[in-house]
């Protein structure tokens, strides 16, 4: 069964054909229970189409597959250079359909077609092509242990792995996570999120077509506690990676515990401090700032979602910035004005108005927004809260909308720890054309990522992950191949008698 979709819209025209299977051992084919998931439209409310539901079940068949594969025709089977041949094709494909997965990000997600281009779809490219890069040059060390000896590593690709992603950015997590597994000769479960499948089955398609040994990429759709707990428990699967909720990452490494110790890396939520200094280019702090919170409708895991501003320059940055805010155009993804799309679904709509009423019900002010946009979809207005308490749930949790908390500070040290005051520390941006007080400040957060005058960018080849409860390792970059390879130590005798 495929998807067919006729897309009409200013920024694309063509027709989709998208496969709604699973895809095991180089096959698309239907689930084992014969049952589907509805795939909604964000912008409506709709059924946009249906995709077929996989189950633990199916999970069996597509680990087997992937260990049939990894043993005999994957993995230590292959050379470094035939993996990054195939990932240069499969990143050759996905520039030529750059319009398609644009277009089928922005119908799934939401997000609008414009940043899907410029952010998902690019930075996906540019990333499979960073570890095809990497696929011949993952090397291990020759060891000085005494001249009698020979003693070497060997980085062997460490198995059968499953991959969990969310629906906020799923292209990209798709390509962060088969990227360095790919290219370390991993065999892969993926299960994308059942609220954003199309993109992963598309390139479940691109895939197919670039010719990867049978087994060694797997899709199985379904739900999370379902398909992607027992992808957690799998005796077989050596490693797990995990992007989404902290709550869920806890399940995840629960699972692992109870099972066979499977290694796992979480990149889970945040609560990204945005700090603007009274000598910060305060044009330039008021654009990345929003950019910070409202970019992909402040569903970023690193969302710059408290903001705090030097009392001398705050009531001037928060005008300015409330001025900005009010520009960002709400609506069709599609419209090539529009900066900012509906939220993924009725459950992530219900929560962040959830937490704008409780900004307000403990006494916060909003200064701007608060409210639904249209009357269809789940459109909220970019939101500005003032007047907060540090204890408040605003200022401590995760909303995962385009709602911020503005905050005034007075002290240098005393910013500090009111930034690193959170459970999370995955990101932060710093905002200061004073080269010591901003770069002190960065090396004092407690955070895996921190911005100096810019916010949200990300590179294939730098680290990203967090501290504290916003996860465990690192994903992009060198170090995403630890993530995927086994370290050996071998050690030949030479001279030494017993
Ligand atoms: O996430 P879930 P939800 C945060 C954000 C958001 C909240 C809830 O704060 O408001 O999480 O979103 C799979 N075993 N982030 O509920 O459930 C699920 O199918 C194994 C931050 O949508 O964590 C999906 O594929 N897997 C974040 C993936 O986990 C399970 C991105 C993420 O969904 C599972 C998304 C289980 N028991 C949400 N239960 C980020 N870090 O970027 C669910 N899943």
């Amino acid at each position: 069964e495929t998807f067919k979709y006729t897309f009409d819209t200013p920024v694309f025209k063509g027709d989709v054909e998208v496969p709604l299977g699973l895809y095991i051992d180089g096959k698309f084919v239907d689930g084992s229970n014969g049952t589907y998931i509805d795939v909604i439209n964000p912008t409506n409310g709709k059924t946009t189409t249906r995709i077929s539901e996989g189950t633990p079940k199916d999970v069996d068949i597509a680990v087997k597959a992937a260990h049939q594969a990894f043993e005999t025709k994957w993995g230590l089977n292959t050379t470094g250079v035939d993996r990054a041949r195939l990932l240069n094709k499969l990143a050759d494909l996905m520039e030529k359909e750059q319009d398609v997965l644009s277009a089928l990000e922005a119908l799934d997600n939401g997000k609008t077609f414009n940043w899907a281009k410029r952010g998902d779809v690019s930075h996906s490219i540019t990333c499979i092509r960073y570890y095809a890069g990497w696929a011949d040059k993952v090397l291990g060390q020759t060891i000085e242990t005494s001249e009698a000896k020979l003693t070497y590593t060997r980085h062997e690709p460490i198995g059968v792995v499953g991959q969990i992603i969310p629906w906020n950015f799923p292209l990209q997590m798709m390509a962060w996570k088969i990227g360095p597994a790919l290219a370390t000769g991993c065999a892969i479960v993926l299960k994308p999120s059942e609220f954003t499948p199309l993109t992963a089955l598309y390139m479940a398609k691109l895939i197919d077509q670039v010719g990867f040994p049978a087994g060694a990429f797997n899709l199985v759709n379904g739900y999370g506690s379902i398909v992607g707990q027992a992808l957690a428990e799998h005796p077989d699967i050596e490693k797990i990676a995990f992007t989404g909720s902290t709550l869920v990452g806890r399940k995840i490494m629960e699972a692992s515990a109870k099972s066979n110790l499977k290694k796992v890396t979480l990149e889970l939520g945040g609560k990204s401090p945005t700090i603007v200094f009274d000598d910060a280019d305060l044009d330039q702090a008021v654009k990345w700032a929003a950019f910070g919170i409202y970019y992909n409708h402040g569903q970023c895991c690193c969302a710059g979602s408290r903001i705090f501003v030097h009392a001398n320059i705050y009531d001037e940055f928060l005008q300015r910035f409330t001025a900005h805010t009010q520009t960002l155009k709400v609506g069709d993804p599609f419209s090539p004005e529009t900066f900012q799309g509906p939220q993924i679904n009725q459950q992530q709509y219900d929560r962040i108005m959830g937490y704008i009423e409780s900004g307000k019900a403990e006494g916060a002010k909003v200064h701007y927004g608060g409210h639904r946009v249209g009357d269809e979809g789940y459109y909220i207005s970019p939101t500005i809260f003032t007047e907060t308490k540090p204890n408040m749930k605003i200022v401590q949790e995760e909303i995962f909308g385009p709602v911020c908390v503005v905050i005034k500070f007075s002290d240098d040290d005393d910013i500090v720890k009111q930034a690193n005051d959170s459970v999370y520390g995955l990101a932060a941006a710093v905002f200061s054309q004073n080269v010591t007080r901003a770069l002190s400040t960065a090396h004092k957060l407690k955070a895996g990522t921190v911005w100096v005058n810019v916010a949200n960018m990300l590179y294939p080849n730098v680290p990203f992950g967090g501290y504290k409860q916003s996860g465990i390792g690192r994903e992009l970059g060198e170090y995403a191949l630890a993530n995927y390879t086994a370290v050996k130590a071998v050690q030949v005798n030479l001279l030494i008698k017993m």
